[in-house]
């Protein structure tokens, strides 16, 4: 798969991807001891003012990919997929490394260049790091063979999309400058860092939290590594997330001044950001205010725009209306980032299509929103509006004046100020509490001795790099081209040779091991279905169940039993009526392999495009004349295909009489002939004793009798028509059912151009 550059014994290149092809999983795990990443840092998109896409004009998109899925609808404007002018991030959480890169492959061809893997439970108390891949839970092991697989995948994946990728984990808990080296290390382009998080969420010790994250950002800024806070966390675990809004403002405050004076750039930190609020709150009028708060007080920085999950249950519909709101506020406002968060994360079962899913969502109302600020301004003299921003930074100034009042940050916590339901200066005194003496790795600071030197380089804090000179080496400072790290010939950050890497250590729970076990599926070409991990056999089945909830509930697990589902769940349900029905998502396993040798697949009928035919049918001015003929009085299927309404032959031009019902066959030729008609549909829909065959054959012959045979075109339409039967009773086609107008007027134009030619 890679050339080997035989001086270092580093591959070179991977060989490109090809489109048509899965990625090779097995090759990408080969020589990966020897694999490094091409570039380190973050990468915006570039953007492209008032760029043309077929006959539009956007004003707030990026360069366009070289390969992607467009949208659905893209297939009416030649398949434009203009990209929107900001990042756009998929959180990604199959707990395998080996599934995750798949999945990423599929969320950059709809878009996304921010990957967020999310790190498996309780790897945030470890204190150092793990190896090897092993398969995590609601996340995955973070690991130095995790990440570089991954960044390897990635590299290969934006080469195939034609941008970059960024990819991006967690700089938190008790590992966190390790990680962040390792990070570094392995061109990681993005992360979380913000020691609040480890205190309120993690109860790791908050002095602990905050000398570690001092440590941790200055080598995430030497590495360019994009820092996200993580002042959302309160918000999704807040009761009332509606009356955290002052103190989101003091975290992200908290977060970028400890940042900076660390030594992290001010264009190297992003705020996490969520309207807070979701319908049926009148979450507009609530969150849009804050959105404006936001950007006022911290327009120096970047914003990563996340979706709401607070109020996310299982309900993909609603999550996806939710998203979309707030991606209202990104466009009326701003953001850098663009998050989204799989819309079925209630159901703690972020699938492969649900990623491309809420990618899709973002692009979509982004670029459908394009240039809205152009047209709606925000009035901000509006009083309830103006009133209410200022209110919120009062609040917000209000709680950091008291909790210095009260002896800064760590009284604070302690007395519990974050995360309480009542907005500040209101409180209802159930915030999350920490004590200063308490938490994880409590007691495990240890002051640095007075000569103390490390010889590495990017090292926060006093570092006595004078005493470099009794070793004979030369003291770094502004005019001296040595470094801390020439004492031990080098360090990671500054020698890529000396990165260390530690293949996998458990002899069970490892990448290959688990390939192993779906090799059949890519070796004899098999088809299982999935949606977290190959093979995983799981598929969804949507049923409506006439009955109320429980009951259906019930139901709907007996039914998946009797479709061979293995280990059913019911992963969503709606009462559409307390007692005449609910609707079920169903979940379950069915051990079933596909051979796709054996597969029979019928060629694509060829369908032209709407251009093509209504240029054709425009220069001819064609007349059809249309019937049911015989006894027959059904006209639906018939109007389906003629009428605009339906996506019917008339949307293309075709001039079409329509003759009605019961239609005997000689009315049908007279006029045809009367018309000038050059084609003639017949529906033929009653068949017993073969009456749709002879309709057919008798309009063959009397078509041949009267002399226009051979400019008529005959076609035949019915629920038993098949294209086989009307031939051999001499028509020139027939359509069955499920057929559409765009296949009857294909086959017109395309049989009429034989003809010309
Ligand atoms: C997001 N979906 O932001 P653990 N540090 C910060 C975080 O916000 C998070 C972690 C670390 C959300 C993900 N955030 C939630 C500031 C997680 C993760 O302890 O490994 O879970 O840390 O995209």
């Amino acid at each position: 798969m890679s050339e080997r550059d035989t001086r270092f014994g580093k591959p070179l290149v991977d060989t490109p991807l090809d489109p048509c092809e899965k990625l090779d999983v097995e090759a990408l795990l080969e020589g990966l001891e020897h694999y490094r990443p091409r570039r380190r840092s973050w990468t915006w998109r570039r953007q492209v003012p008032d760029q043309r896409h077929y006959e539009f004009t956007f004003h707030e998109t990026a360069e366009p990919l070289e390969r992607s899925v467009p949208l659905p609808a893209a297939h009416y404007f030649e398949d434009i997929d203009p990209q929107p002018d900001c990042v756009i991030t998929t959180e990604i959480a199959s707990g395998r490394p080996e599934d995750d890169i798949r999945r990423m492959r599929m969320a950059a061809w709809h878009g996304a260049d921010h990957i967020m893997v999310i790190r498996t439970a309780g790897q945030s108390h470890m204190d150092g790091l793990l190896e090897g891949t092993p398969e995590g839970v609601g996340g995955i092991a973070i690991t130095r063979k995790q990440v570089r697989l991954t960044r390897r995948a990635l590299d290969l994946i934006e080469d195939e999309v034609g941008r970059p990728i960024n990819f991006h984990s967690y700089v938190s808990g008790v590992a966190g400058p390790e990680m962040a080296v390792m990070f570094a290390e392995e061109g990681v382009n993005g992360a979380h860092q913000d020691p609040q998080y480890n205190v309120l969420y993690r109860n790791i010790n908050m002095y602990r939290s905050f000398v570690d994250a001092a440590v941790a950002k200055h080598v995430m800024a030497a590495a360019g590594i994009l820092q996200i806070d993580g002042a959302h966390n309160a918000n999704a675990t807040a009761v009332k997330a509606w009356k955290v809004m002052p103190e989101l403002l003091v975290q992200h405050a908290i977060n970028c001044a400890y940042s900076e004076a660390v030594g992290m750039p001010a264009e190297g930190i992003a705020l996490s950001t969520v309207p807070p609020d979701a319908a049926p709150a009148p979450c507009m009028r609530m969150d849009l205010p804050y959105a404006i708060a936001l950007r006022d007080l911290f327009g120096r920085y970047k914003m990563r725009a996340q979706q709401n999950t607070r109020y996310m249950e299982s309900d993909g519909r609603e999550a996806t209306v939710a998203h979309v709101m707030n991606l209202l506020i990104s466009r009326l406002t701003s953001a850098d980032i663009q998050s989204t968060i799989t819309p079925d994360e209630g159901r703690n079962v972020p699938w492969h299509y649900n990623n491309v899913a809420a990618v899709d969502t973002a692009k979509q109302s982004l670029v459908g929103m394009d240039g809205l600020r152009e047209m709606v301004h925000i009035d901000r003299e509006v009083p309830e509006l103006k009133e209410r921003v200022r209110e919120i930074k009062e609040r917000a100034v209000l709680f950091l004046e008291a909790m210095l009042e009260d002896g800064g940050y760590f009284a604070g916590v302690e007395k519990a100020y974050f995360v309480d339901s009542g907005e500040y200066p209101e409180t209802h005194d159930d915030g999350i509490a920490r004590l200063s003496d308490g938490g994880v790795a409590e007691g495990t600071i240890v002051p640095r001795a007075d000569d103390y030197l490390a010889p590495v380089c990017h090292h926060f804090g006093d570092n006595h790099l004078e005493l470099l000179a009794g070793f004979g080496a030369d003291v770094p400072g502004p005019s001296s081209d040595a470094r801390p790290c020439d004492l031990v010939g080098g360090c990671t950050l500054c020698d890529d040779a000396k990165v260390p890497f530690t293949d996998e250590l458990d002899p069970t729970d490892n990448a290959a091991a688990r390939l192993t076990q779906t090799a059949e599926l890519r070796e004899r070409g098999l088809i299982k279905p999935e949606v977290e991990w190959a093979g995983d056999g799981i598929v969804a089945v949507t049923m409506f169940l006439p009955a109320s909830e429980r009951v259906a509930e019930a139901a709907a697990l007996e039914l998946g039993r009797a479709m061979n589902l293995e280990d059913c769940e019911v992963i969503h349900k709606r009462v559409m009526h307390p007692a005449e029905g609910t609707l079920i998502e169903l979940k379950g396993r069915l051990e079933v392999a596909i051979d796709r040798a054996l597969l029979v697949i019928p060629e694509p009928p060829e369908v032209l495009t709407d251009e093509e035919i209504r240029e054709f049918v425009h220069d001819r001015n064609l007349r059809v004349i249309a019937a049911t003929v015989g006894n027959d009085e059904h006209s639906v299927g018939m109007r389906e295909i003629i009428d605009i309404k339906h996506g019917g032959l008339e949307k293309w031009s075709f001039s079409v009489t329509y003759l009605g019902t019961s239609v005997p066959i000689e009315k049908v030729i007279d006029a045809a002939i009367e018309h000038a008609a050059r084609v003639v549909l017949i529906s033929t829909i009653i068949t017993h004793a073969d009456v749709h065959r002879d309709m057919m054959a008798k309009l063959a012959d009397l078509a041949a009798e009267k002399g226009v045979r051979d400019r008529l075109l005959l076609i035949s339409g019915g629920t038993q028509v098949t294209d086989e039967i009307a031939r051999a009773s001499g028509m020139d086609a027939g359509f069955g059912r499920r057929t559409k107008g765009i296949d009857v007027a294909s086959f017109i134009v395309r049989t009429m151009r034989m003809w010309a030619d």
